[in-house]
């Protein structure tokens, strides 16, 4: 494994110092960042959920000390605030506190909500009780990012043994089961209700009746945070770099295409030349070596260093071109005309096909994040989160 962090720090250095001219500053700052989340093999961790179902409670229970600020008030943690969690083991934890998802107008919301679940490897979405529909739609925006979401049911103090029982159940029928696997949804008191309890004294005093803190019950959820790290922990931090490598990709290789597609200056001026090479020309295969090396020239302009797919079959457009520019050259003018339309047409279809291959080969091949991403996830154990999501 240790290798295929490797690989992927190789593959973001790489692209970097290829397309350094072609990246925005803010696109080279994301790269860094996503080094540097490498370097320190920092997992982040976000926690969404409705108002008061105890998100900065839990952020608190699993850090063992009261840090984020917790109440009955709404909107007391704004936006986001990110804690460091040291669990123990190598990998850097970070705990995400956001917003209620309730809190917040729907536009902001999901703009919140989407930056948070880019920054997370893993989603903890806590709710408390049965969900509502909000919840429901909510879950399966997040696992548009595909990003592994545990599902914590918390305030389980709250429910009677039965009701419990029944509220999980419900949690793991057929529709739900699309959204979360069962094994995948954890039971959680992270700040349980104070009890009365009646002391009785044994010196005959009268009984007190005092109210006890019970302790918070976040155990399993912390074991089955760990174990899922444990197993496929790096892996999915590969991934998720992986992930904004390939969206980083997806936008440049966009924008070039754009400007390819307005160079219409470019292309006229190829044919324009090669068009006047043909008509002054005195051989026939004097002809096809112009228009053959013009446009391989072209063809090199144009692809650079992008990814392609069909190097090979540019290659053979090129000496296709070449071969029609100069088998048609018969010393009479009307052929000469033809021989000028048929060069156009094709510089015209090698122009089309070029941009279709880039756009189609965008982040695969040696540079992309594609193939590397499903190398990895074929390589997790059978079961994963991380190979559930990907067949989703
Ligand atoms: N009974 C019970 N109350 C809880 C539990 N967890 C949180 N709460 C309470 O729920 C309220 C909201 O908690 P908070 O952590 O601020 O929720 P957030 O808005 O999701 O961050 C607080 O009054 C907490 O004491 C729990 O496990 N059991
Ligand atoms: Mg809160």
């Amino acid at each position: 494994m240790q290798d295929y962090l490797q690989q992927v720090r190789d593959r973001l250095i790489n692209y970097r110092n290829l397309f350094n001219q072609e990246l925005t500053e803010s696109e080279q700052a994301e790269i860094s960042f996503l080094e540097e989340k490498l370097d320190k093999c920092t997992i982040a961790i976000a926690v969404f959920g409705m108002v008061s179902r105890g998100k900065s409670s839990l952020i608190n229970a699993l850090l063992g000390q009261k840090l984020s600020e917790t109440g009955a008030i709404h909107g007391i943690t704004r936006n986001i605030t990110v804690y460091e969690w040291n669990a123990g083991g190598k990998i850097q934890l970070q705990l995400i506190d956001t917003q209620g998802l309730d809190e917040v107008g729907g536009e902001v919301r999901g703009a919140i909500a989407l930056e948070a679940a880019k920054q997370a490897d893993l989603i903890l979405f806590v709710i408390a009780g049965d969900m509502t529909r909000l919840e429901q739609e909510a879950i399966a925006e997040l696992q548009q990012s595909y990003k592994p979401i545990l599902l914590v049911f918390n305030k389980t103090d709250l429910y009677p043994d039965g009701d419990r029982l029944t509220i999980h159940q419900a949690l793991q029928n057929v529709e739900m089961r699309q959204l979360i696997s069962p094994q995948e949804i954890v039971l959680t008191s992270v700040e349980p209700k104070p009890v009365r309890v009646r002391i009785q004294y044994s010196d005959g005093r009268d009984s007190q009746e005092i109210w006890e803190q019970p302790k918070p019950d976040v155990q399993a959820l912390k074991e089955r945070i760990l174990e899922l790290l444990n197993i496929e922990g790096k892996e999915l931090l590969a991934v998720n770099v992986l992930r904004s490598l390939l969206e980083i990709q997806n936008t440049v290789t966009q924008r070039y295409v754009q400007r390819l597609q307005a160079s219409t200056a470019i292309t006229s001026l190829v044919f324009i030349t090669e068009a006047i090479a043909v008509l002054i020309s005195p051989l026939r295969w004097v002809d096809g070596l112009i228009s053959g090396g013009i446009t391989g020239l072209f063809v090199i302009w144009a692809i650079g260093r992008y990814p392609s797919q069909k190097k090979y079959l540019w290659l053979l457009l090129t000496v296709a071109i070449a071969c029609v520019s100069g088998g048609l050259g018969i010393n009479s003018e009307v052929t000469r005309y033809v021989q000028i339309i048929g060069l156009g047409l094709s510089l015209l279809f090698l122009f089309k096909s070029l941009i279709t291959d880039i756009e189609q080969s965008r982040a695969s091949g040696k540079l992309g994040a594609k193939t590397l991403i499903t190398a990895i996830i074929q390589s997790v154990p059978e079961g994963s989160i991380l190979q559930r999501l990907q067949n989703m």
